[in-house]
């Protein structure tokens, strides 16, 4: 056996021990509203090694890595028998993503990958990529998996390589050891970020949904929708009504998209989604929070304006840099923890309690959609400040 192998694989088991070991410590918080935390929770070099490298000496002498990843990112988020599970989006070096089970104890670090990733039971084989699940605990007992399901669009010119349809495939499982799939979901529009509402709604199954025209863009697809299934087996879009529109000159101008499914509180159902806007270097991709109504969680109560979070520091940069991206929390003893992506590279969590994010929700401006309106509600909060602010704070 080489020196060099032995060496090498020293080195870099050591250094993932360190690395899946390390404590993560929470960041004064600057806004009142949450937390960040100092490290991120999973990244590619999270990923376990026999997953990566040829163990045998003579066929892999200088201890190479075989099979290399690019990220970890878009995670779907469950807590069970008491942990905290993050269902990975694993993107290769070869641009294909799967998902992959990382666990903690604690929702805050020590995330360790399971053995090895879930195989989606495969049911088209011009499915080429699949991406960004979100993990619904119905109350009929199944766990249920929601995620895009990707192709070359069957229209694409010759030479277009380019031109793809997403769908949404879903699965489903008791154990979170084997999983069912289901038929796609059928719908007449592109459907990325498709997520199911854990309750049923009139006796059906409710989805939030997001259609599309095209495969980027939006076009006549107004925002995220709603539509109850009658058949989660057999699951067909029949009508479908827009709740959570997009507007002009705002975070959610070019789409937007549910996040994980929403958390029921008190005062209505806690919703988490991702607003895009266009800029000169790209798209821009942040996260708001809006409340529905808990007896019509298709209505919407409060939604406070602009992003409740967006890239900052070092999550500006990365593989599609200027992207935070979630479809995975978990409320636990109050606290809830929102595990989200930093362009495209790295998965990070936040926490707040719910309190803190409902009085977020409903004590926040909204956004009038005017400048105008902008500086009068500035002005009605200084005014109000007046009475209570010292001298010194001035
Ligand atoms: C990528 C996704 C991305 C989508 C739209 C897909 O091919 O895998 O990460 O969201 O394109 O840009
Ligand atoms: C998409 C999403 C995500 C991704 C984002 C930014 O439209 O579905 O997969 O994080 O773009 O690339």
């Amino acid at each position: 056996m080489s020196i060099q192998f032995e060496r090498t694989k020293n080195f870099i088991f050591e250094q993932q021990q360190a690395l899946l070991t390390r404590v993560n410590t929470a960041l004064p918080s600057s806004n009142g509203i949450l937390q960040r935390y100092s490290n991120p929770v999973v990244t590619k070099y999270h990923i376990p090694l026999d997953w990566r490298f040829d163990f045998n000496p003579s066929d892999n002498p200088f201890f190479m890595e075989r099979i290399s990843y690019n990220s970890t990112m878009n995670a779907g988020a469950l807590y069970w028998e008491d942990r905290f599970l993050l269902f990975v989006r694993v993107e290769g070096v070869d641009r294909k993503s799967f998902f992959a089970v990382a666990e903690s104890p604690n929702g805050i670090d020590n995330f360790k990958f399971w053995d090895r990733p879930l195989l989606i039971p495969d049911i088209d084989p011009n499915e080429t990529n699949i991406y960004d699940i979100r993990l619904t605990a119905h109350e009929d007992g199944w766990v249920y998996g929601i995620f895009c399901s990707e192709q070359l669009a069957p229209s694409a010119a010759s030479g277009d390589l380019s031109t793809a349809i997403a769908n949404s495939g879903i699965v489903r499982s008791k154990d979170l050891l084997i999983w069912e799939r289901l038929p796609n979901i059928k719908s007449s529009s592109q459907q990325r970020n498709v997520v199911l509402h854990p309750e049923y709604v009139d006796g059906k199954y409710a989805l939030y949904t997001r259609p599309q025209d095209d495969f980027i863009y939006a076009q006549k697809g107004g925002g995220i929708g709603w539509t109850l299934i009658d058949d989660i087996c057999n699951p067909v879009v029949l009508e479908e009504e827009i709740i959570n529109p997009r507007n002009y000159h705002t975070i959610k101008e070019v789409k937007n998209g549910e996040g994980p499914p929403p958390i029921k509180t008190e005062k209505g159902w806690l919703h988490l989604a991702h607003g895009v806007r266009n800029t000169a270097a790209g798209l821009r991709y942040v996260l708001y929070l809006y409340v529905t109504s808990i007896d019509q969680p298709n209505v919407v109560i409060a939604e406070p304006a602009g992003y409740f979070m967006a890239p900052e520091g070092d999550e500006l940069v990365g593989d599609v840099s200027n992207v935070l991206f979630s479809n995975g929390w978990i409320l636990n003893d109050n606290k809830v923890y929102i595990y989200y992506a930093s362009s495209d590279t790295r998965m990070h969590v936040a926490s707040s309690t719910l309190e803190q994010l409902l009085d977020y929700c409903f004590g926040t401006a909204t956004d009038d959609l005017r400048s105008v309106e902008s500086v009068r509600k500035i002005n009605t909060l200084i005014e109000k400040n007046r009475h209570y602010i010292n001298e010194e704070h001035k």
